[in-house]
């Protein structure tokens, strides 16, 4: 009798410890091998170390263990406690997610005017998500294609788009075929698509340049790539937890810094393989934000109006 109680506190004992430690499993809605991933890693590295005893993460993968477009629901369920992604690949939702490319100011400024807790606000009621990092921003998106166009019509292409473009492309008269990025290269290679939407930074992570003629300036919008979590995960944690990830949340955001030069080193490096930019006015830059803020506005009437406040300059 006495040596069965004994058993049962010893055993009880590293169960009570690791409570002290809470484990995240993260997962990326982008490639393993892409920019982002690269640019979280080291991030990652550090907050396990400095986090012994408070929180680690798990980075459990890419597409392959969650696929692009069912990462934002596998958080919202929990069954991921972490992700980094992107707005678009998350509208299922709600539609408010792919705002986030319409932000005119930085993360840093956001955090200081009310955006960034409005975007929470919204985040937990419709995602049951916590907002946590955006770690791109100051990003443009472009337009890259095949084909030559020497004004802004895309009558009789197919283009490669998620829900970032839809909108502004679809009015430019082209066809719409959305894809996950790991879809991309084959899409271009079969020829399924003249074109497709992306940022300024990453077309060499999968080979896009291979199939890439040319880029279309300027750019528009402001890419966005962020950590989130599932909200009831991030209730359960102790506050030592929270600040500790709320840390390094900043500490993610502060590496935000890298992309002016990294996005001028791609700039160079996408002219150096050949790539020849189309280069259109302001106006083409503009109607993207007027189409997208349209949009989001028929989308929703509740929240549209007043992000659109909080997110320009
Ligand atoms: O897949 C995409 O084109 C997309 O929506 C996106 C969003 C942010 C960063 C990179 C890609």
């Amino acid at each position: 009798m006495r040596k069965a109680v004994c058993i049962a506190v010893a055993a009880a004992v590293p169960a009570f410890a690791a409570a002290q430690e809470t484990t995240l499993k993260l997962v990326s809605a982008f490639g393993e091998t892409t920019t982002y991933v690269k640019h979280m890693t080291p991030w990652i590295q550090k907050f396990n170390a400095e986090g012994k005893g408070i929180a680690q993460i798990n980075f459990i993968g890419g597409p392959k263990a969650i696929p692009t477009f069912e990462v934002g629901t596998s958080v919202k369920n929990g069954v991921v406690e972490m992700a980094m992604t992107t707005g678009a690949f998350y509208t299922n939702l709600m539609p408010e997610a792919d705002f986030l490319k319409l932000t005119q100011i930085t993360i840093a400024d956001q955090r200081k005017n009310g955006a960034f807790d409005y975007i929470n606000k919204v985040w937990n009621q419709k995602a049951n998500m916590m907002y946590l990092a955006r770690m791109v921003d100051e990003t443009p998106f472009h337009l890259y294609l095949t084909k030559k166009i020497d004004k802004p019509d895309l009558t009789g292409l197919k283009i490669r788009i998620t829900p970032v473009y839809r909108d502004f492309f679809a009015t430019m008269g082209a066809s719409l075929i959305q894809t996950p990025p790991g879809e991309v290269y084959t899409a271009l290679e079969r020829g399924v698509v003249d074109g497709y939407g992306w940022p300024i930074q990453g077309i060499f992570d999968l080979n896009w340049h291979e199939k890439t003629k040319f880029r279309v300036d300027p750019g528009f919008y402001n890419a966005e790539v962020s950590i989130v979590m599932n909200l009831d995960t991030w209730k359960k944690l102790s506050a030592k937890q929270r600040e500790y990830i709320q840390k390094q949340a900043l500490a993610l955001e502060g590496m935000n810094g890298v992309w002016k030069k990294f996005n001028a080193e791609e700039t160079k490096r996408q002219a150096e393989t050949g790539i020849q930019t189309i280069q259109f006015d302001n106006a083409y830059r503009e109607k993207a934000y007027e189409v997208a803020w349209a949009a989001a506005t028929k989308q929703s009437p509740e929240h549209a109006p007043q992000m659109r406040k909080l997110f320009s300059r």
